[in-house]
């Protein structure tokens, strides 16, 4: 017997263990144990029944996500599972942790299943590009019936166990050692003499008005994704087929998704949030300061959001304003959030009063003595950092974790106005902070190993993704924006509308257009950073103009109702802005060129190797670890289609030495912005990708 799958004897039952840390992941060498083993039991007279559980901290979590795309190794799941459920012999799934994908679907196989009350069950296939593909579109539905099966398929969200339980998932709740609850669970099979319960020999009652509904809900939500609809179309087989060609039909519709090219993007980002954790230079045992408690410093939008983070997840905070009015209005939009959340029915009231009971707000800085972490979260403005940083130093205790949420001021400068700058680090949280995941850790040259580390692991606590970046103007993600941003409002001038650019950005898969985004996080922000930026531009380095135009005008964006677009009333719906036009003409005019029409695949092109291209100069400086970072800071914070896998997976894909030959035209063509950075030259010179990195 393998060594990831043993077999002991008890008495008449088998008693099967799974061993394959760190989540018993269902690689070539656990489905090829479990075969053996199931097979062994089935063979052997004196056993009567089988009990299945796993070590480690969790029930198999799922197929090994690493080996796709890789040849297949027989035996596959398929064949594990079905020679699970043939066998003639009662078997007993016992569940902990978290049984996802392929793991569920052993489970299922398995004529009883029980799990520990913290348990949670899942099929989150769909969630890397991949649907149930070893029974579970087939027998989850001949459970649950067809609109549970579809909501937790096409989701890929998990349940926890009470819920499986009331839905027919499991059999009971069980407590203490896995073995023995499963054992005892087997013995009571033998004397009430219940033999194999086979999933796959159930009926399941179609509906088909559902499952339309389910087709159409997919396709305006999900717009661009494959294998949610392969997903409907798998369950749609479980009520029209017998199981034999359900399975069959399953089959082919898990190897269309296997073979998109949406699964290996999505596989990217998945390895790419767990590679972010990684620090180089940094041991995972560095230890860490404990963060009990902690402060924001400004009640504005993202200092709300900041708090409201921490009290979502336990943590006491002290939310400080020095002003009694300002501070009361940031409880109450703290307030107002929650609130939203408990008339969506996504948090119960005596929830929200929990989480805002952890919200302190305080009046002076006094106040934080004691605190662990503060953030301060106050006017981008390097005088009102200083001011606040100085009070900090004076008032925290030693150890204290000093950050700043500044989203592009320098940190290192920030650090020092205080005495023990080895203690300063950046947390650029995103608006809105409570719902953003992306959280860029930024690292100042004197931050500590120390402090750099419990950075990240608040982030994880926080429930965001951190990914540690370095210090210059803008971190990462938007010193990338910032090119981004500056190339749609040069096809503006040079012809394009902002309909247009934002349509072909959208039909990308963008979340939102570049245009839009800019009118929702305000003009009056971009004209100051530009401002900031003007006098730090390099030779041949122009700004477009007709962003002073509408700053000029008083058009800030949705919160004047003017900006790219109109928003009438209070509305979120942008409108074209007649005033855009002259503004754009005199912008055309003041470069000496006519506007004219642009191509979407061009608009398309210009603005992603912007991206393309900073992002190699930010590699080249190490101010990103590695490509899958900024991948994975594209994808959470700035609305990047993640079966497109982040800008740098989209750019190896299309090829870097087409990317650098279109950015040798751009160069040629719109001047000093599009110099190729000298890191896209050198791959392409040596034949490598950036994930070759
Ligand atoms: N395959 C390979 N490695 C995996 C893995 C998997 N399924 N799941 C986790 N890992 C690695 C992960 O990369 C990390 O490695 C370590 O385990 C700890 O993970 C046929 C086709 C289980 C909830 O999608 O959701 O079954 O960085 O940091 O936060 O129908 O991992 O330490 O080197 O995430 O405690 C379906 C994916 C597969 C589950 C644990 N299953 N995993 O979270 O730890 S497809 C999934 C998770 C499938 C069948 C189909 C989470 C977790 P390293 P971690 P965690």
């Amino acid at each position: 017997m393998s060594q990831v799958v043993r077999v002991e004897r008890q008495g008449d039952v088998a008693l099967i263990k799974v061993d394959n840390p760190p989540v018993n992941a269902l690689g070539h060498a656990v489905r090829d144990g479990l075969l053996r083993a199931f097979r062994e039991a089935e063979a052997y007279a004196a056993v009567r029944a089988v009990v299945l559980v796993c070590e480690g901290r969790t029930f198999m979590a799922g197929a090994d996500i690493k080996e796709f795309g890789k040849p297949p190794q027989a035996p596959s799941l398929p064949e594990v599972v079905e020679a699970i459920e043939a066998s003639s012999k009662p078997s007993v799934a016992v569940i902990h942790g978290t049984a996802l994908g392929g793991g569920l679907e052993v489970a299922l196989a398995c004529h009883y299943r029980v799990a520990l009350v913290d348990a949670q069950v899942g099929l989150p296939e769909v969630k890397i590009g991949l649907l149930p593909g070893a029974g579970g579109t087939q027998r989850l539905p001949r459970l649950v019936g067809v609109e549970k099966a579809l909501e937790m398929i096409v989701s890929g969200n998990p349940v926890k166990a009470p819920q499986a339980l009331e839905y027919g998932i499991l059999d009971a709740i069980v407590e203490g050692d896995l073995a023995e609850a499963g054992l005892a669970c087997a013995r009571r099979l033998l004397d009430e003499a219940r033999g194999p319960r086979r999933t796959g020999e159930r009926q399941v009652q179609g509906d088909a008005a559902l499952i339309a509904a389910k087709r159409a809900e997919v396709e305006k939500r999900m717009p661009g994704l494959f294998s949610p609809l392969r997903c409907v179309e798998a369950v749609e087989a479980a009520t029209q087929l017998p199981l034999a060609d359900g399975l069959k039909r399953e089959r082919e519709l898990f190897q269309q998704c296997l073979e998109s090219p949406q699964r290996a993007a999505l596989i990217h980002a998945f390895f790419a949030e767990r590679e972010a954790a990684k620090i180089a230079g940094l041991p995972a045992d560095t230890p860490v300061r404990e963060v009990r408690s902690a402060a924001v410093i400004g009640g504005g939008t993202m200092g709300v959001g900041i708090a409201l983070c921490f009290a979502n997840v336990g943590i006491p905070v002290k939310l400080l304003e020095i002003d009694p009015s300002a501070l009361d209005g940031a409880l109450q939009r703290a307030r107002g959030t929650c609130q939203a959340s408990v008339e969506r029915g996504s948090l119960s009231a005596e929830a929200m009063e929990k989480r805002l009971g952890l919200i302190q707000g305080v009046l002076d800085y006094e106040a934080l003595a004691d605190v662990d972490l503060v953030i301060e979260a106050v006017f981008e403005s390097m005088e009102v950092k200083r001011q606040v940083f100085e009070r900090l130093d004076a008032v925290c205790k030693p150890g204290a974790i000093l950050a700043s949420n500044t989203s592009s001021l320098d940190l290192d400068e920030i650090a020092a106005f205080t005495q023990r700058p080895q203690d300063v680090v950046g947390l650029h949280f995103f608006s809105p902070a409570n719902v953003m995941r992306l959280l860029e850790v930024v690292r100042g040259k004197a931050t500590s190993a120390e402090v750099l580390a419990s950075a990240m692991q608040i982030g994880k606590r926080l429930k965001k993704i951190a990914v540690a970046v370095g210090v210059c103007d803008g971190f990462v993600g938007n010193r990338m924006i910032f090119q981004y941003g500056r190339q749609a409002e040069f096809l503006l001038e040079e012809g394009a509308s902002p309909a247009q650019v934002d349509k072909a950005l959208r039909d990308f898969g963008m979340a939102m257009g570049a245009l839009a985004v800019r009118d929702l996080s305000g003009l009056d922000i971009s004209h100051a950073i530009r401002a900031r930026q003007r006098p730090n531009l390099k030779p041949g380095q122009t700004l477009p103009t007709v962003l002073d135009h509408l700053y000029a005008a008083g058009m800030l964006g949705q919160k004047t109702g003017a900006g790219f677009y109109l928003y009438p009333e209070g509305s979120r719906t942008p409108q074209e802005n007649p005033a855009l036009q002259a503004m754009l003409e005199a912008s055309a005019a003041a470069r000496g060129i006519t506007r004219q029409p642009v191509s979407d695949e061009h608009i398309v092109e210009r603005c992603l190797f912007s991206l393309v291209n900073e992002a190699a100069r930010i590699l080249d400086e190490g101010i990103a670890q590695r490509a899958s970072d900024v991948d994975l800071i594209f994808l959470n914070g700035y609305g990047f289609p993640a079966w497109r896998g982040g800008p740098l997976f989209h750019a190896d894909r299309l090829g870097l030495d087409h990317v650098l030959q279109r950015i040798r035209e751009f160069h040629q063509r719109f001047g000093a912005w599009w110099e190729p950075a000298p890191l896209l030259e050198r791959l392409v010179a040596e034949g490598r990708r950036f994930a070759d990195l």
